[in-house]
């Protein structure tokens, strides 16, 4: 009795603790169907853990998409650059189009800091490299690799807000243009058209210098369109569901 004792005692502290980023990531997990959420946790760890969080190149997350896959939404599919709330804030009341982050592992990790390293098994959330501190940073990667898998699988009408607000909307920078585009086929894409979204401060609009260059660099045969709609256009459409999808702008 004391030997089961002592092994009880041992093995469960000796146990880890599910940390509060596992269960955040697990529990919007569950959400999906049809996932194996556990498998999908394995398969993201190992693209980290045990690594010096600078040195995660995008490939690290190849089983990850593996483990998760991305379904063609033709028609439906929305990208974004710097306009985040914009579009999300109407994705959230409509259902319209499907976003990165309306997909499993989109939403599992957006807004979250993660990393690993060397030397242990655990996940960090706190000290952490930026954005922009090093190429091959642990959050960053995963945002390219995700984001190419999603735009792999664009097709038909494909929607991209931009940003009227800032100066260059289509920035060679971003993720949408640097990753996303690049990766748009005709013999999958149809249409790329652009919503770029103008507040009262607006400082460009569709005739932006930076449209030129996005409308050149798409794949010959895609045809190509852009669209100035106000903030408000876009939140009134959110908050009218009589408003077919197709009529919002
Ligand atoms: O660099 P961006 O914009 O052009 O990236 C946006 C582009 C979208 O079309 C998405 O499909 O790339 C995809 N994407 C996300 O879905 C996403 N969710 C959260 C890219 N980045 C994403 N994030 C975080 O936003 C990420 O951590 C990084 O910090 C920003 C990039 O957004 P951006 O510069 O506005």
């Amino acid at each position: 009795i004391v030997i089961v004792i002592i092994a009880v005692v041992l093995g469960l502290t000796l146990r880890q603790n599910k940390s509060e980023f596992e269960s955040t990531f697990l529990s919007r997990c569950e959400k999906f169907d049809q996932y194996d959420c556990k498998k999908v946790w394995d398969a993201f760890q190992q693209a980290y853990v045990n690594k010096d969080p600078c040195k995660v190149p995008v490939e690290a997350y190849d089983p990850l998409i593996a483990a998760a896959p991305f379904k063609p939404q033709c028609n439906r599919m929305m990208f974004w650059s710097k306009t985040k709330d914009v579009v999300h804030g109407f994705t959230e009341k409509r259902d319209c189009f499907v976003t990165l982050e309306d997909t499993l592992l989109g939403s599992v990790l957006d807004g979250l800091t993660w990393c690993g390293k060397e030397g242990s098994k655990d996940t960090f959330t706190n000290g952490c490299p930026g954005w922009s501190d090093c190429e091959n940073n642990t959050v960053r990667s995963f945002w390219i690799r995700a984001s190419a898998a999603f735009a792999d699988v664009a097709c038909g009408n494909v929607t991209a807000m931009l940003n009227g607000s800032i100066n260059t909307p289509f920035n060679p920078t971003s993720i949408f243009a640097s990753v996303e585009v690049p990766r748009f086929i005709a013999s999958r894409v149809k249409n790329l058209n652009v919503v770029m979204v103008i507040q009262k401060n607006n400082i460009s609009n569709c005739t932006d210098p930076s449209l030129k260059n996005l409308r050149q660099s798409i794949d010959t045969g895609i045809t190509f369109s852009c669209k100035d709609v106000s903030e408000s256009q876009i939140q009134e459409c959110g908050s009218k569901p009589e408003i077919a999808c197709g009529a919002c702008w």
